[in-house]
């Protein structure tokens, strides 16, 4: 019998556990599946919190492992207020819809603005190129062109190819993103 995936990802998570605290932050644009992602995690339960209006953050705590998630884009007003949530960041997931050509740029350009928080610069970036069940998805080499990862300096990171949907290649990328959080 194969592991559910919330067994396999309890298990993934395992080796991180300790007296630290793990900070994971995933991020994208509005769409782009995290949500999806943070529910297929299955590791506790999500408290979503609205700190100031407009702004809904999602939340699961697992042990000492703490996933927070919001949507960038839209209003660049309350950008500021995303600071508090930065602060011991280990890991970024970059969550992109993979159909959306539309505003892979706008993706591109908040990772970018994201990236150059002084309080994320030694986090480890795992893209996950989402929707890959869909027709005319970008694949994962388009989609890292796109976004400009391969100009990235002096940032561990990695991209998957996935579907939220079907759970598919979740596991891969977390697998990357454990053993890159070990590694820091
Ligand atoms: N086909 C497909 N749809 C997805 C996938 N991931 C998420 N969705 C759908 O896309 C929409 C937005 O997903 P959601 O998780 O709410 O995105 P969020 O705004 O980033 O949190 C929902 O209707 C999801 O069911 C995927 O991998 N494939
Ligand atoms: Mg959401």
């Amino acid at each position: 019998m194969t592991l559910a995936v919330g067994q396999y990802f309890t298990k993934l998570f395992s080796s991180l556990w300790g007296d630290k605290e793990v900070r994971i932050l995933i991020l994208g644009l509005d769409g782009a599946g995290k949500t999806t992602i943070l529910y297929r995690l299955q590791v506790g339960q999500v408290v979503s919190t609205i700190p100031t209006i407009g702004f809904n953050v999602e939340t699961v705590t697992y042990k000492n492992i703490k996933f927070q998630v919001w949507d960038l884009g839209g209003q660049t007003s309350i950008r500021p207020y995303w600071r508090c949530y930065y602060a011991n960041t280990d890991a970024v997931i970059y969550v992109v819809d993979s159909c959306d050509r539309d505003r892979i740029g706008t993706s591109r350009d908040e990772l970018a603005s994201m990236l150059q928080e002084e309080e994320l610069k030694d986090s480890v970036l795992l893209v996950f190129a989402n929707k890959q069940d869909m027709k005319g998805a970008m694949s994962a080499a388009e989609v890292s062109e796109a976004l400009g990862l391969p100009r990235l300096k002096n940032r561990q990171w990695s991209i998957y190819r996935t579907s939220a949907i079907k759970g598919e290649g979740l596991d891969e990328g977390l697998d990357w993103l454990v053993n890159a959080i070990k590694g820091t």
